[in-house]
């Protein structure tokens, strides 16, 4: 357990954070996954705060440089995710580069591209192995960083199934379920999912007592 006490006492999480994300779907799971722990939450996109190039080369450093440049923009603290799908027959690809797997030449995200993608490499593969994983990095404008991560083992199937969640969500199926996130209810996919792990572990560390 973190001890907070050196970086949180000058703020009050419980009434001011800012999500650092230009992803509607990420934004609407943290705020679900928060509740009502945090009076005002506002998101990046909302604030109009740029959306940093992701330079880094693991999600810790590029989930730090989102959080860090909105709780620098904002002198508030700021949340930030970076996540995506790690599929065993392609060595952990797409990983930190699932949003970029999924862009089209010009420019736009389409994920049943980047889904296509994907199937096309591991369609012959008997390894349908994959992970999702999320690393949380909550930064202060004093330019201190902690983080909590979560991820959720499963397989890739094929074809895609179900409406729901975004991104990736209907290609991945979480061990012992017979549904992949795409049909899942938000409430089925938190009570499995690799954001929704890292969410609970930094609200009980950031968000409680
Ligand atoms: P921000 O950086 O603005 O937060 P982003 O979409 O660019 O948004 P990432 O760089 O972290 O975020 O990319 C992660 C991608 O991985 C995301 O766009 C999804 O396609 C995929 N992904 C992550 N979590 C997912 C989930 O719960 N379900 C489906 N796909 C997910």
């Amino acid at each position: 357990m973190l001890d907070r006490s050196a970086a949180g006492k000058n703020y009050h999480l419980e009434n001011d954070l800012v999500i650092a994300t230009h992803n509607t779907g990420k934004l609407r799971e943290i705020q679900e996954l928060i509740g009502g722990r945090v009076v005002h939450i506002q998101s990046a996109g909302e604030l109009g705060l740029d959306d940093p190039e992701e330079t880094g080369t693991t999600f810790h450093e590029n989930a730090a440089l989102k959080a860090l440049a909105a709780a620098q923009a904002t002198g508030k603290p700021a949340l930030a995710d970076d996540s995506g799908l790690a599929v065993a027959a392609l060595d952990g690809a797409p990983g930190i580069y699932s949003a970029r797997w999924a862009e089209k030449e010009d420019g736009t995200r389409d994920f049943g591209f980047g889904m296509e993608k994907i199937w096309d490499k591991i369609q012959n593969q008997d390894n349908k192995r994959a992970q999702f994983i999320s690393v949380l990095a909550l930064a202060f404008p004093d330019g201190q960083i902690f983080y909590t991560e979560g991820t959720v083992e499963g397989e890739i199937v094929w074809p895609p199934r179900g409406e729901n969640g975004f991104g990736y969500d209907p290609i991945f199926q979480a061990d012992g379920q017979t549904r992949t996130f795409g049909e899942m209810t938000a409430e089925e996919k938190h009570a499995l999912s690799h954001r929704a792990k890292a969410l609970r572990a930094f609200v009980k560390t950031w968000c409680s007592g």
